[in-house]
C-alpha cells in the first residue's frame, strides 16, 4: 500500500512525512500544493478535503489524514518491519513517544508560526512567539542533556522513533525563525545524529550531514 502526499516544499509539517518515508524506503506520490504565494490550501476544493486548511494531507485507500504526527504513526506502523519507529513492543517507550510527539505540536505552534512570520511576514505577536519557542527550545535542551547524561542518543532511548522526526523538523528550522542553536549543544548533537541517519533526506534550511556517519551515532 502507497499513499499520496498533499505537500509544500518549504513546510517542515509536510517534511517530517518526506523524511520518514525516505528513511524507511516508502515510495508516494507527492502531490504540491501552492500554499504560497497562491494559498491553494485555503480554497473550496482543499478544504473539502482537510476542513482545517493546513498541510500535509495524506490520502491512501481507505485513510485521510491531516496531521502530521497520524501520518507519522501511521506510516512506521505500516512500513517499519523493526519497529522501532513505532515501538509498540514496549510500553513505556511507546508512552514516551507519544509525549514527545505531543511537543512536537508544541514547536510547530511557537517556532513553526514564528518562521511563517519572519519568512512570509505572516502577522503575529513576534515576542511572544520567541518566547515561547526558546521556552520549549529549552525544555527540549534539558531533556537531551538528561538523556545524554544516561548515554541515550535520542529522545525516548537509545534509538529514533517517530517523536524524534516529529520535534527534529522545527527545531532544526528555527534559524529561519531567528533563533539560532548557538545556545543549544544538546539539540545541536541530536540534530547531528538524525541527519547522519542511513536515509536522511534535506529540505530547504535543513542541510546533510558532512561529516562521515558512524562517528556521530552516539550520544555526545
Ligand atoms: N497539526 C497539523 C498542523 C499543520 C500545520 O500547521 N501546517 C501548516 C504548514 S507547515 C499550515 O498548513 N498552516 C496553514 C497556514 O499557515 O495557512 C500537523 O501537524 O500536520
Amino acid at each position: 500500500m502507497s499513499f499520496t502526499l498533499h505537500d509544500y516544499v518549504l513546510s517542515g509539517n509536510c517534511y517530517k512525512v518526506r523524511l520518514l518515508a525516505q528513511i524507511l524506503g516508502v515510495a508516494y506520490t507527492v502531490k504540491p500544493v501552492d500554499f504560497h504565494p497562491g494559498k491553494a490550501h485555503k480554497t473550496p476544493e482543499f478544504l473539502a478535503l482537510n476542513p482545517h486548511g493546513t498541510l500535509p494531507v495524506l490520502e491512501s485507500d481507505n485513510t485521510l489524514l491531516t496531521d502530521s504526527s497520524a501520518m507519522l504513526v501511521w506510516i512506521a506502523q505500516q512500513f517499519d518491519t523493526t519497529h522501532t519507529w513505532w515501538p509498540t513492543n514496549d510500553a513505556h517507550r511507546l508512552a514516551l513517544t507519544v509525549q514527545w510527539l505531543g511537543f512536537s505540536a508544541k514547536l510547530t505552534e511557537s517556532i513553526g508560526q514564528l518562521r511563517l512570520h519572519t519568512m512570509l511576514n505572516r502577522p503575529a505577536d513576534a515576542a511572544t512567539l520567541n518566547t515561547l519557542s526558546t521556552e520549549n527550545l529549552r525544555e527540549l535542551e534539558n531533556h537531551l542533556c538528561e538523556q545524554s547524561i544516561r548515554g541515550l542518543a535520542f529522545l525516548t532511548g537509545d534509538q529514533p522513533t517517530v517523536a524524534d522526526i516529529a520535534c527534529f523538523a522545527y527545531s532544526a528550522l528555527s534559524p529561519d525563525a531567528g533563533i539560532e542553536h548557538t545556545l543549544y549543544p544538546a539539540i545541536r548533537g541530536w540534530l547531528h545524529r538524525i541527519r547522519c541517519l542511513e536515509g536522511f533526506l534535506t529540505m530547504p534550511g535543513i542541510y546533510e550531514a558532512h561529516e562521515t556517519r558512524n562517528e556521530h551515532t552516539a550520544a555526545s
